[in-house]
């Protein structure tokens, strides 16, 4: 891609157009912090899989996703962002998601959590969607909001809590492997750790039974 950059540009332009492409990425790292809305680094490349939380009181059940994503080597950002406490900046977000190159969009809300619904309706992305069990109801709230979608607005609801997090991430990692191949490996090879680790279980149960 670069190569053939290079070929196009002749080298009296070459300077012009590195000093154009600073600017740019200037502007959008200075944007996001006006708008609260920032890249993950100044030189990093966009990011393929959008994380939002409700509050960040969501973070600790949501940390192993972000751990699960970078494993795999998706580019990430995550902002918090409520339907309910912030509903311009949530619609604003959402609108622009596609525009800025996301192609997944994961997010997560306990207790009335409208934020996966709200998002999924602004944007042909798909949503994941990831209920908290933040409040008296330990994530039943959630998971009925999130997932009791009207027709025509999917959310793709996962469990609720920490493992319903976790396989956020790797159905986040399933739908960008449709383009990616490498991806789709590291999702292969993922498949066979978890039934080793299966396999290792069983061994060791058998062993402690049997002597
Ligand atoms: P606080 O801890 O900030 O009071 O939030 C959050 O995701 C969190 O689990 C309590 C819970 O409220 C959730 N929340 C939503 C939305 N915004 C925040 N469900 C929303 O817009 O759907």
């Amino acid at each position: 891609m670069y190569r053939i950059l290079l070929d196009i540009i002749d080298k009296p332009r070459r300077l012009t157009v590195a000093v154009s492409v600073h600017y740019y990425y200037m502007i959008q790292y200075a944007r996001g912090f006006v708008t609260g809305i920032r890249q993950r680094s100044f030189f990093v490349a966009l990011p393929k899989a959008a994380v939002v939380i409700g509050s960040d009181s969501d973070y600790p059940v949501i940390a192993d996703m972000l751990k699960i994503l970078k494993d795999f080597g998706i580019e990430y950002e995550i902002v918090i962002s409520s339907a309910h406490r912030s509903p311009a900046r949530t619609h604003q977000y959402a609108k622009k998601l596609e525009s800025r190159g996301v192609e997944v969009v994961i997010a997560c809300a306990g207790a009335a959590a409208h934020l996966a619904g709200v998002i999924a309706s602004e944007t042909i992305l798909p949503v994941i969607g990831v209920p908290i069990d933040s409040s008296p109801l330990k994530g039943i709230d959630a998971l009925l909001s999130t997932s009791m979608m009207p027709a025509g607005i999917p959310v793709a609801t996962m469990g609720i809590g920490k493992s319903g997090a976790n396989n956020a991430a790797v159905l986040a990692a399933q739908i960008l492997a449709r383009k990616d191949g490498d991806l789709a490996e590291k999702l292969r090879n993922y498949k066979k750790r978890l039934a080793r680790g299966v396999e290792k279980k069983d061994a060791e149960l058998q062993k402690t039974l049997n002597g």
